[in-house]
């Protein structure tokens, strides 16, 4: 502990604000690492609530709460449930900070994020904090570009299907739009996409198309009586029927408003926060999982900061799964 200036790592007030309190990189750089956060700092492209450009600076706030997952003090912490193995008690996490963005300027601001996307995912796992939906689909494609030769598949956890086309207010790019043109401009086989959460009132030209192509979904009500264990294994084996590896899409707007209120277009009748958890938890066990971003959050519109702690503790929950946990010890 340096002696004037440094703070203990419990102390979510001090220091600057990285994921977890990892290291920051310097910018433009990207180090070999087991995980490398970057920020989408862009809510250009959202529809009726803005303020998602805010979502990576205020999910790293609250994310220092959880560092010692993967930076573990005297006694590295582990989630409640059975006793379980732990792989290992470190793991190297990079904060890369936020990718230049142009503001109002989609086409240029998405050759940014594709680039700053492959040049991390080249390096170590990427994890990209939004920024509305919409940046999810350079995020994507240039995930792609870092695995040459591979067909990656999209496991999505979204209240919305994302599938609109061309909107006649919003165009074709926008935060109601990235999977469509994950599957019409970047070649991703639409039955190796699988959506989780949808509800509320969708569109019948997206749910037709859905249906015509192949699209796999699961509701809330399934998920429910199956449990999250069950629906991510049933999810992942979908996705890998029809492609090589998978990048996981998460909109806060999953969660029901009562725990997740601050994101853009929130829709009642959603995942409990527990159930969210849990969800991520049982996705990190699979190893298929190569990239995540989690988007929409809008810290302007969640004044208890409870929808960005609950971002930032359900990615801690993949980080632990995928990169520390072992097997369930046995008992004797
Ligand atoms: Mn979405």
């Amino acid at each position: 502990m340096p002696k004037n200036f440094g703070n203990y790592f419990e102390m979510v007030f001090a220091d600057i604000a990285t994921f977890g309190k990892a290291p920051a990189v310097a910018s433009g750089s990207f180090p070999q690492a087991d995980l490398a956060v970057f920020g989408i700092p862009w809510d250009y492209t959202a529809t009726l609530r803005p303020g998602a450009r805010l979502g990576p600076r205020g999910i790293r706030e609250q994310s220092i709460w959880f560092h010692e997952v993967w930076n573990p003090g005297s006694t590295p912490l582990v989630g409640y449930g059975p006793p379980r193995e732990r792989k290992r008690d470190r793991m190297s996490i990079v904060d890369c900070g936020d990718v230049t963005i142009w503001p109002g300027d989609i086409m240029r601001t998405s050759e940014s994020i594709r680039a700053a996307a492959k040049s991390v995912a080249e390096k170590a796992f990427p994890l990209m904090l939004g920024g509305d939906h919409y940046v999810m689909f350079p995020t994507y494609q240039g995930v792609r570009d870092a695995h040459p030769g591979k067909t990656i598949g999209i496991i999505q956890i979204d209240a919305h299907n994302d599938l609109c086309d061309n909107d006649a207010v919003y165009g074709t790019h926008w935060s109601g739009t990235p999977m469509r043109r994950s599957i019409e401009d970047a070649r991703l086989d639409p039955r190796a996409l699988c959506q989780i959460g949808l509800r509320g009132y969708l569109g019948t030209v997206e749910r037709d198309y859905q249906r015509r192509n192949g699209v796999n979904i699961i509701h809330i009500p399934e998920l429910r009586a199956a449990g999250a264990e069950a629906v991510a294994a049933k999810a992942v084996k979908a996705v890998l029927e029809h492609a090589d590896l998978i990048y996981l899409t998460v909109d806060i707007d999953s969660v029901d408003p009562s725990a997740a209120p601050g994101c853009s277009t929130p829709v009642p009748g959603g995942l409990h926060g527990e159930e969210f958890i849990a969800l991520l938890r049982a996705l990190g066990q699979y190893e298929e999982i190569i990239a995540m971003d989690l988007v929409e959050v809008s810290p302007p519109l969640d004044p208890t900061n409870q929808t960005t702690l609950l971002a930032a503790y359900g990615i801690f929950g993949f980080i632990e799964e995928r990169f520390l946990l072992g097997p369930v010890i046995a008992s004797p």
